[in-house]
């Protein structure tokens, strides 16, 4: 069965066709993304170019910088995560920076090239007091003339059009996995949860970071139904991180066998497909992958990368890699 409208099977089945129907009018189910998976890799890869080239510049990648704002003792149990205080990873737990440490980081971000700078903490989600802090650090970022993002756990009404007041560009809160994957993965808050948030975000007319990670353990069927979930919200969103498990030592998901890389590769291609007018963003994960594996997901449709020697708490390949794989690629930063 498809959700997929009877208009589009056509050229979902032709190898060659040409998807160019507005993504707000395909709807995707599980099985009709993982009939995508199961492309011959080559016909998969030339369907996601052609909508990422009938959206995007093919050779241009968008640059974000990370920086962990509040790090470590999180009261939530993610699986994944080496800032759960459930988990014993040995990470130093950190209180909220200050105003000028997230503006210097911000700037030198700057300095090097990224164009917006993405700000991370480990929080079920912010009280009152905290958002009061993180809205002066919005306002500080922005005058430095980036984009912002915020990542910051689930927020209670009233919290994103705080946030949006300030002027935040994008709210970054991933729904991780497939809904039928998630409790296996967490524990303390649900998929539902999740979704509210998202809608919170959207209603207060911030752009929407949304999507999860790949390489815990789950089937096909749920990578397929991870980004089917996304694809099928009433506007997608504008930004689709799709990470590659960081397995932290300590962490429950630390000895969990990694993903085959071309099905890493599938993945993101199938984002694109399914997402053609998103950004896609090849996210954690990158300091294990070769420059090639790395071109691999460009050609799929990934345009966007965290830049910069850290993620959160974990290493990101140094800026002079990155550099040298752009100019070796003739990639243009965004
Ligand atoms: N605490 C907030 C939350 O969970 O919404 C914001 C920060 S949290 C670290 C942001 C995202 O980082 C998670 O949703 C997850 O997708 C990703 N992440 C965390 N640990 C990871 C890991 N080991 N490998 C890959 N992605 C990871
Ligand atoms: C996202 O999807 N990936 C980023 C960002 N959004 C916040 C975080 C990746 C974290 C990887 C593990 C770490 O460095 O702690
Ligand atoms: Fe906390 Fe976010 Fe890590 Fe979950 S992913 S443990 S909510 S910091």
């Amino acid at each position: 069965m498809s959700a997929v409208p009877s208009s589009l099977q056509h050229e979902l089945n032709d190898p060659a066709g040409v998807v160019s129907v507005p993504a707000a009018k395909v709807r995707w189910t599980p099985a009709s993304v993982e009939q995508l998976f199961e492309l011959p890799f080559a016909d998969l890869m030339f369907r996601a170019q052609q909508l990422h080239r009938q959206h995007f510049d093919a050779n241009a990648v968008q640059r974000s910088t990370l920086l962990s704002i509040k790090t470590g003792g999180c009261p939530e149990d993610c699986s994944y995560c080496p800032q759960s205080a459930h988990h014993d990873t040995g990470l130093d737990k950190q209180a909220l920076l200050s105003l000028e440490d997230v503006v210097s980081a911000a700037r030198s971000a700057r300095d090097a090239g990224a164009t917006r700078f993405c700000m991370g903490a480990a929080w079920r989600g912010p009280t009152d007091r905290d958002l009061a802090h993180v809205k002066d650090m919005v306002r500080s970022v922005r005058a430095l003339g980036m984009e912002t993002c915020m990542t910051l756990g689930l927020l209670k009404p009233g919290q994103a059009e705080a946030l949006a007041e300030a002027g935040l560009d994008y709210y970054n809160h991933n729904i991780d996995t497939a809904p039928t994957f998630y409790g296996q993965i967490i524990s303390t808050r649900t998929i539902e949860d999740r979704f509210d948030t998202l809608e919170r975000v959207r209603n207060a007319g911030i752009k929407v970071c949304s999507g999860g990670i790949v390489g815990m353990g789950e089937d096909r069927r749920a990578r397929a139904a991870m980004l089917a979930t996304l694809a099928n919200m009433d506007t997608p969103p504008e930004s689709v991180p799709i990470n590659n498990l960081v397995p932290v030592p300590g962490t429950p998901l630390a000895d969990t066998p990694p993903i085959d890389p071309f099905e890493f590769v599938r993945t993101i291609a199938c984002a694109r497909i399914t997402m053609p007018t998103s950004h896609v963003r090849l996210s954690a994960g990158r300091e294990n992958m070769s420059d090639e594996l790395q071109a691999l997901c460009f050609l799929a449709g990934a345009n966007s990368i965290f830049y910069g020697d850290r993620l959160l708490t974990t290493d990101n390949p140094q800026t002079e890699r990155d550099d040298r794989l752009f100019a070796r690629l003739g990639i243009r930063p965004a």
